[in-house]
């Protein structure tokens, strides 16, 4: 048996961006001890929190890979809001997330509870690119406004208005 004194299991909390790393040390004291909020980036600097005697977690800025070679990669954590706005084109996300819920539906229907934009926002997208059904939609609902269309879907999307719907199923 060692004589050491006892000291906290230390653990690091690592993930990418926006996925509850923060929330999770605030849950676990049951008090707003880190900051957490709904978009990415928020904590920025490394902070070791006392859980409790037995537990030190440290809280860190969530990570990406430094080369995103796989578009298709890049595109869906920027679709789950892994990525800062700044570095991403709303109208081309949106436009991906639609391509993506089709070929979604077509290939794992499991994955897409019913046909999510045809019930939110009453337009089929069955015949429409993605990039066709962004700016039939704008046309209908916002005057046009093709950045404004993309940012309410992708929000909608990212609160599960559009329901539980899973972007890549477990290999
Ligand atoms: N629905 C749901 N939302 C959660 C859960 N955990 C965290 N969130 C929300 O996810 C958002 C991001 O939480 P954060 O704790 O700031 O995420 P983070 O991983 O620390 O983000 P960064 O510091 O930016 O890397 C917040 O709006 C949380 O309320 C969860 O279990 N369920
Ligand atoms: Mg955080």
């Amino acid at each position: 048996m060692s004589n050491a004194l006892p000291r906290p299991v230390r653990a690091v909390v690592i993930g990418f961006p926006n996925v509850g790393k923060s929330a999770l040390i605030n849950r676990l004291l049951n008090k707003r001890v880190v900051e957490s909020a709904r978009r990415p980036g928020v904590t920025r600097q490394l902070r070791w929190i006392r859980i409790s005697e037995q537990l030190d977690l440290l809280d860190a800025p969530g990570v990406l890979p430094s080369l995103l070679k796989d578009q298709e990669a890049a595109l869906k954590l920027a679709i789950c809001d892994d990525i800062g706005e700044a570095a991403h084109d709303n109208q081309r996300v949106a436009a991906a997330l639609i391509d993506l819920l089709k070929h979604l539906q077509a290939k794992t229907p499991e994955a897409v509870p019913g046909n999510p934009l045809l019930d939110r926002y009453s337009l089929d997208p069955a015949h429409l690119t993605g990039e066709s059904y962004l700016a039939a939609l704008a046309d209908s609902r916002h005057q046009g406004d093709i950045e404004r269309t993309a940012r309410q879907m992708l929000n909608d999307f990212r609160k599960g208005i559009l329901g539980a719907i899973a972007l890549e199923m477990p290999l």
